[in-house]
């Protein structure tokens, strides 16, 4: 592992962000936001990836939530300028145009778990624990959770998360729908793999506007948000076409849909 704060490797187009203060769990301060911001950025030119994986560095945290130490003097103009920054870059996960999968490895409190939430997958490990314990510091989740987690789970248990600053295991984060799978610690590459191996097998702009149509129409009412899939579907069609009948379902398919899009 480098001494970077994001260590940052790549195997076919898949990109690996390790969040890297494995001794303060990973939490998350001013510096690691800018540096994962950035990283984002340079990510957001690129289209030739094909998914990205976040995880924590070490056996015991993805991230134990913001930087405590840091947080502390903050004055109120200094936390909302932090928080906004914060804002920004998951906003960046989530406006990512492949899919980006939350690999929790231990803790995930916090702007950890607000951080998972901004991905569009998340992969527990069996010994994850889950929380938004900031009430319990005196604050709100800023990073998005107030308004992430009840689009995730519903308002009922957003509320009890958050009001009550409980903790959750795996199982039970399973069973409320906050994270994909739970899969025995030691485990979450294989099935990382395994699942980006799915993604490579399926249609680069599809995966693009599947997550468009999502993301952009939870926000919308259902009519609004029915015309915009109506609009991507459509997009698809004059290059569909072009796809042999024969081939449309497999994987070679995909891959002249694909090229054909960019022609
Ligand atoms: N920030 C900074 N350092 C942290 C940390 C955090 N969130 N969580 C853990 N560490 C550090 C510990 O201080 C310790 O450092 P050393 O003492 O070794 O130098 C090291 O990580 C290992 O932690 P522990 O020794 O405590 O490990 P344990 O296994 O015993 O316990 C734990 C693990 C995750 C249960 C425990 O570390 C813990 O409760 N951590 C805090 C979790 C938490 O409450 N996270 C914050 C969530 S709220 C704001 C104010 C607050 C916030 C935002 C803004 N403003 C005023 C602007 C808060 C936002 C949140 O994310």
């Amino acid at each position: 592992m480098s001494d970077k704060l994001i260590d940052v490797t790549e195997k076919e187009g898949v990109v690996r962000l390790t969040l890297n203060r494995p001794k303060a769990l990973n939490a998350l301060n001013s510096d690691l936001i800018t540096e994962l911001n950035k990283v984002l950025v340079e990510l957001e030119q690129r289209s030739d990836l094909r998914a990205v994986l976040i995880t924590g560095a070490g056996e015991k945290s993805f991230v134990a939530g913001a930087d405590i130490s840091e947080m502390r003097d903050k004055t109120p103009e200094e936390a909302r300028v932090f928080a906004s920054q914060a804002l920004t870059t998951v906003k960046r996960i989530e406006h990512l145009p492949v899919p980006v999968v939350a690999l929790v490895n231990g803790f995930c409190l916090g702007g950890g778990c607000e951080l998972a939430l901004a991905c569009d997958w998340a992969i527990a490990s069996d010994n994850a624990i889950f929380g938004q314990p900031e009430v319990g510091l005196g604050v709100i989740p800023g990073f998005g959770g107030t308004q992430r987690l009840p689009r995730r789970v519903g308002s009922a248990l957003a509320l009890d998360l958050i009001t009550t600053g409980r903790k959750i295991d795996a199982a039970e984060a399973l069973r409320i729908g906050l994270v994909n799978r739970v899969v025995p610690a030691g485990e979450l590459d294989a099935v990382a793999e395994e699942l980006t191996q799915q993604f490579a097998g399926n249609g680069r702009q599809a995966i693009r506007s599947a997550k468009q149509a999502i993301y952009d129409g939870m926000d919308q009412d259902l009519d609004s948000a029915l015309a915009l899939e109506t609009s991507l579907f459509a997009l698809a069609l004059p290059v569909k076409n072009k796809v042999k009948a024969w081939a449309r379902s497999s994987r070679s398919a995909s891959r002249i849909f694909e090229s054909a899009w960019y022609d």
